[in-house]
C-alpha cells in the first residue's frame, strides 16, 4: 500500500514547490482586473539616480531597456515609496549600511512582448502537448503576459539589497532572474537561513510601503499595476472587505514617457539643481587619443553632445562630465583632483609620476595609442652602446623618464629638455641623441636616426584620483563606467563562435578549443583562461556549450567564445576533426557577473 512508501527528501521538496506554485497569482487572475483610474494614471515618472547610498538604479545587464533609458525610471510614488523603504532598511539591525538597488523599473511594452514570445517559444518546444492556457500560465510565471505586465506601467520594480560599506550584494539564495532554479520562489526552503532572513527583510520593508510581493520571484514588487490591484483586492476580501479591482496605472508606450523621464533629467542636470553627483573625466582635446577615447565612450552607451569650443561637457545620459584638455596636463589634473578620472598615454602618466606624492592610479589599459619610448641616435653616429652615451647630450620632452633611465644604467649625460620636434635635434647638431616616442618608426627614418634602446612601452590608460574612491557616489559611478568599458574591451577581443561537429569528436574538439587537457578538469581550465587574459580584465567564460541536434543524431552544435586569433590558428585542426558550418559573430558586449 501507498502508506508504506516513505516520501524521499527530493519528493518532499518537489511537493513543496508545487504547492507554492499553486498559490502564485496567475495570469487569469490579472486579466480579471480590467479597469484603471485615469486620475492616478496622470502621475509622472522619476529617474532613479544611479549613484549614492540611498535608493539607486542599476541594470543587471546592458540589454534591452538600457539602450532607451540608461537610467532606471519608475512612477513618482514608486520612487518615494522606495526611498521610505530604504530608510526603514537602514533602521534595521544588521542592515545599517545597506541600500536598495533597483535593477529594473519601467520596461517598454514591445520588449515585454519580445521576452514573453521568446519564453513562450522555448516552453512550447519543451512541452508540445500542454494546453494553450496552461502554457500561458507557465510562461507567465517567468515573464508576465504582455497585456497584464507590471513593468510597462512603471509600477513594478526588481530590487536587491547591497551592502555599500563592504561593496557586496546580500545573499538571497539565488541570483536575480536565475530562472533555472525554483529557489527563486519566495518560499523555497532550500536556501540558507541568512538568505531567508534577507528575503524576509526585503519583503517587510517593501510591503510596509504598500508594495505587493510576487511569490514566484523574491525580487519582484509592484505598486499600482494590475497585479497590485488584484493582490490588494484579495487581501481585503479575506479581511471581509470588498473593494473594486482597479489599477492605478496603465501601461505606457515609450513615446509617452520618454519626454517626462528623459528630458526632465537632462534639463535638471543642466541647470544646477543636480541632486546627483557627477564624475569628471579629462580627455585629450584634440590629438592622437581623442577619437578613440570618444569612440569607447560612445560604444559604452554614453552620449555626449559637444559644441565646437566647449571644454566642459556633460553627458546627456550618464553622470559624467568631460573635460577636454591637452594630453600633457591630464595626469596632473587627475593627480590634483580637478578631474576624477582621465584617459592619457602611459608615457605622460609615468613622466609625471613622483613616488610618494602621486595621487592617481591606473585603472585600465585601454589598448590604443600604442607606442614606445626609445633612445635613438643618428645612423652615422659613433654611439653604438649605451656606455658610449657618457658625456653626450640627449634631447627629449621626457626629462624625468630619461633621467631615471640614465641613472639605472649608470650613465652620465646631459639632458636637454625640449618640447617639440625632438627628432631634428641631432640633425641641427643640438644634441647627440634623443629620447622620444616611436610608433611606426618613419619619423626616425626620415631624420636618419635609429633605435639604440627601447625604454618603455606605452598605450592609453584610464587613471583615477585615489580620493574619488572614497566618495561613495563617485565610486559607484566610476565602477559603472568601468563595467561598461570592460564589457567593450572584452567583447572587442572575442568572437562568438558556432559550429556543427560530429558527436564522436566532441571531446577532441573541446580539447582543441580549450587548448588544454580535458574539459572536466575545470580548475586547469580556469587557470588557462586567467593566463589568456590581459592583466586588467577578469572574465567568466565558460566551457564550450554543446547541444544535441534535433533530427541529426550523429551531430551536435557547439557554441563558445574565442579570441579571433585563436580561432584562425585552430581552424585547420577543427576542420580536420569534422567541424563544419563554422560561423562567428562580433560581440556587442560581455558583462562579467563578478564585475556587476
Ligand atoms: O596638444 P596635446 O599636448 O594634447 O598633444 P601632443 O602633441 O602632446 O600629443 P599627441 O596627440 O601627439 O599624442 C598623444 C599621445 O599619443 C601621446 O602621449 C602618446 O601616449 C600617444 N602616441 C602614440 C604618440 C605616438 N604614438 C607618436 N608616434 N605620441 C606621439 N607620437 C609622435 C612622436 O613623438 C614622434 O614625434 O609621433 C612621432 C613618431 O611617430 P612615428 O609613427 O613616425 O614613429
Ligand atoms: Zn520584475
Amino acid at each position: 500500500m501507498n502508506s508504506l512508501k516513505r516520501t524521499t527528501a527530493s519528493e518532499y521538496k518537489e511537493n513543496l514547490l508545487q504547492r507554492l506554485e499553486s498559490g502564485f497569482v496567475q495570469c487569469i487572475d490579472l486579466l480579471s482586473v480590467k479597469e484603471y483610474n485615469e486620475e492616478t494614471d496622470k502621475e509622472g515618472f522619476h529617474v532613479i539616480p544611479s549613484a549614492g547610498d540611498g535608493v539607486i538604479g542599476r541594470y543587471y545587464s546592458l540589454k534591452d531597456m538600457e539602450i532607451d533609458t540608461p537610467n532606471i525610471i519608475v512612477r513618482k510614488s514608486v520612487y518615494s515609496k522606495l526611498c521610505a523603504a530604504d530608510r526603514a532598511l537602514k533602521r534595521k539591525r544588521g542592515y545599517e549600511n545597506c541600500q536598495i538597488i533597483v535593477t529594473y523599473g519601467y520596461r517598454r511594452p514591445e520588449i515585454q512582448k519580445e521576452f514573453y514570445d521568446a519564453t513562450y517559444e522555448k516552453k512550447r518546444n519543451e512541452n508540445p502537448l500542454l494546453s494553450e492556457e496552461k502554457l500561458r500560465e507557465a510562461v507567465h510565471r517567468e515573464i508576465a503576459f504582455p497585456e497584464v505586465a507590471g513593468h510597462p506601467t512603471g509600477g513594478a520594480v526588481d530590487v536587491i539589497l547591497f551592502d555599500y560599506k563592504n561593496g557586496k550584494f546580500l545573499d538571497f539564495g539565488t541570483e536575480i532572474c536565475q530562472f533555472d532554479s525554483k529557489n527563486i520562489y519566495y518560499g523555497a526552503n532550500d536556501i540558507s537561513d541568512k538568505a531567508r532572513r534577507n528575503r524576509r527583510t526585503l519583503r517587510t520593508i517593501m510591503c510596509q510601503q504598500g508594495f505587493a510581493p510576487y511569490d514566484g520571484e523574491w525580487w519582484h514588487f509592484c505598486y499600482g499595476d494590475r497585479e497590485w490591484a488584484y493582490y490588494t483586492y484579495r487581501r481585503k476580501y479575506r479581511q471581509g472587505v470588498k473593494i473594486e479591482k482597479k489599477a492605478l496605472y496603465r501601461q505606457k508606450k515609450y513615446e509617452e514617457i520618454s519626454e517626462i523621464a528623459y528630458n526632465d533629467k537632462v534639463k535638471k542636470s543642466k541647470s544646477s539643481i543636480v541632486e546627483q553627483s557627477c564624475v569628471r573625466l579629462a580627455i585629450q582635446k584634440d590629438g592622437r587619443l581623442t577619437e578613440e577615447t570618444l569612440s569607447i565612450l560612445k560604444k559604452s552607451g554614453i552620449v555626449i553632445t559637444r559644441g565646437k569650443r566647449e571644454i566642459l561637457v556633460k553627458s546627456d545620459n550618464f553622470p559624467l562630465e568631460i573635460l577636454f584638455v591637452r594630453d600633457d596636463d591630464i595626469s596632473n589634473l587627475v593627480d590634483k583632483g580637478v578631474a576624477d578620472i582621465g584617459v592619457v598615454g602611459e608615457n605622460v602618466y609615468r613622466e609625471n609620476f613622483v613616488r610618494g606624492k602621486n595621487r592617481s592610479l591606473i585603472k585600465r589599459y585601454l589598448g590604443f595609442g600604442n607606442c614606445f619610448l626609445a633612445l635613438a641616435v643618428p645612423n652615422d653616429s659613433n654611439i653604438e652602446h649605451l656606455q658610449d652615451l657618457n658625456g653626450k647630450s640627449i634631447a627629449t620632452s621626457f626629462p624625468r623618464l630619461t633621467r631615471r633611465f640614465l641613472e639605472n644604467e649608470h650613465i652620465k649625460a646631459d639632458i636637454i629638455n625640449i618640447t617639440g620636434s625632438v627628432e631634428v635635434a641631432p640633425v641641427i647638431n643640438y644634441a647627440d641623441a634623443i629620447v622620444d616616442l616611436v610608433s611606426t618608426g618613419s619619423s626616425l627614418q626620415q631624420n636618419n636616426l635609429h633605435v639604440l634602446f627601447h625604454i618603455l612601452d606605452s598605450q592609453s590608460i584610464l587613471i583615477a584620483n585615489c580620493h574619488s574612491d572614497k566618495d561613495m557616489e563617485k565610486k559607484h559611478i566610476i565602477e559603472q563606467l568601468l563595467q561598461r568599458i570592460d564589457s567593450y574591451l572584452i567583447a572587442k577581443k572575442y568572437k562568438y563562435v558556432n559550429m556543427i561537429i560530429p558527436q564522436s569528436q566532441v571531446s577532441k574538439i573541446v580539447e582543441i578549443i580549450n587548448g588544454i587537457g580535458r574539459v572536466d578538469d575545470l580548475d586547469d581550465y580556469d587557470e588557462s583562461i586567467e593566463n589568456n587574459l590581459d592583466k586588467n580584465v577578469s572574465i567568466d567564460m565558460r566551457v564550450p556549450v554543446v547541444y544535441p541536434m534535433y533530427g541529426y543524431k550523429e551531430w551536435c552544435s557547439l557554441q563558445t567564445i574565442m579570441k579571433q586569433s585563436d580561432l584562425w590558428n585552430k581552424m585547420d585542426e577543427l576542420k580536420e576533426n569534422g567541424a563544419i558550418n563554422i560561423v562567428f559573430y562580433s560581440i556587442e558586449g560581455i558583462i562579467d557577473e563578478t564585475l556587476r
